[in-house]
């Protein structure tokens, strides 16, 4: 319907212009995720032609060839399609540890912080947290957070790495760092799992191949749906005593999803094609964080600039991150803000560097905006 109204303004590439149920007058330059991406045409006429059968009994056989596609890319003897990253890091979880045990997991990682507390509501896991460099976990931190035998305590059974990771800004943990976590938490006889949602923005980043990063965890997570632009789904991948068991936990979360092939289609078209476009994000990334940090009352730390997130701390502009959020969606940017202090900017598959330059300019007119309305000086940065 919105299509016959709008069509002068309609992108199929950037999607329709809606926002929070509101149709908007023009199309926003959507920075709150790379989760708003709009499947690509390759992906719709793959999904339109895609055979299917019922992946329950295996039968789907583009839901095999994902999974084998995946698996091969992943370096891994095995693969399995699911709904989505919070359930590929909940079976993941769930086939590798019994109830009772420990998991270690970084302080603001996305399991820890934003999977509803599966791991404790389904998992029956108790969960370690513990801190980071921007991100990037110290085996000398995980070694002193490991429980010892003792019959007082839960069993230390896995160790979680996210990478990239989200809430440090989208930072990388090197391969290096990847093998020492690894060789200590094997040492120990402890799992390792990836939570590798933006994994492949990683190693577009470092320019190496993904197997780098994920061969030495015995179970990895990667998400299609995000800067890879499929509409749904996620792959895990591990060896295949795990992939069977994963399996049947997704299929006891209820994500036994029968012709699936249609949305596997498009997460083919998503490995096959949409991987090595991720340098793209990381530049206009890079290019908002460099305007930004240079307008007086907002600070980024470029260190953590590194693929295609980006934190901006409003702190000194004093205003409420609801407030901000209003004011930038009046003009047509969308961000996330968290709490009153910081707001993260995203950019994925449609933000081109002329949005990535005109949404820099709207921040900067907004933060002017605020300023006048606050009576409050702009000052020169030093
Ligand atoms: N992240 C989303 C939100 O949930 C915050 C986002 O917009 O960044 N691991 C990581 C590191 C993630 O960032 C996310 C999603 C997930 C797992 C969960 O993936 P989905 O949304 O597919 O369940």
């Amino acid at each position: 319907m919105a299509s016959s109204l709008f069509s002068g303004w309609i992108d199929l590439k950037r999607g329709l212009p809606f926002h929070g149920g509101v149709i908007m007058k023009f199309k926003p330059i959507d920075l709150r995720s790379d989760t708003v991406t709009q499947p690509t045409e390759e992906m719709r006429d793959a999904m339109r032609g895609a055979p299917v059968g019922d992946d329950v009994f295996h039968e789907d056989p583009t839901v095999n060839q994902l999974e084998d596609l995946a698996a091969r890319m992943l370096g891994k003897e095995g693969a399995l399609f699911v709904v989505s990253g919070t359930q590929g890091n909940l079976v993941s979880l769930l086939s590798q540890t019994e109830r009772g045990d420990e998991i270690i997991v970084e302080e603001l990682s996305h399991i820890f912080k934003y999977e509803v507390g599966g791991y404790a509501v389904i998992g029956g896991l108790t969960a370690k947290p513990i801190p980071s460099e921007k991100g990037v976990l110290n085996p000398e931190v995980i070694e002193r957070a490991i429980r010892p035998q003792d019959i007082h305590q839960p069993i230390t059974r896995m160790v979680c790495v996210e990478n990239t990771h989200n809430m440090h800004g989208g930072t990388i943990t090197p391969p290096q760092r990847m093998n020492e976590i690894c060789d200590l938490a094997h040492q120990y006889g402890l799992k390792v799992h990836l939570d590798g949602a933006r994994v492949f923005n990683a190693s577009v980043a470092l320019g190496i191949d993904v197997k780098k990063l994920t061969r030495p965890a015995d179970s990895v997570m990667a998400c299609l749906s995000k800067g890879l632009c499929a509409p749904v789904g996620s792959i895990v991948a591990g060896n295949e005593g795990f992939i069977g068991s994963a399996r049947r936990y997704r299929k006891m979360l209820g994500g036994g999803m029968r012709q699936a092939g249609i949305i596997a289609a498009a997460g083919i078209v998503a490995l096959e094609k949409m991987v090595t476009r991720l340098a793209e994000d990381h530049a206009t990334a890079r290019l908002i964080a460099e305007r930004l940090n240079h307008v007086p009352g907002l600070s980024i730390d470029m260190d953590r600039v590194q693929t295609n997130i980006v934190f901006v701390d409003f702190s000194k502009l004093h205003t409420t991150g609801k407030e901000l959020e209003r004011l930038l969606e009046k003009r047509g940017v969308l961000v996330i803000a968290l709490g009153d202090t910081q707001f993260r900017v995203v950019t994925h598959y449609g933000i081109e560097k002329d949005d990535a330059e005109r949404a820099s300019e709207i921040i900067e007119e907004v933060r002017m905006e605020i300023i006048r309305k606050k009576g409050l000086r702009s000052e020169r940065r030093g």
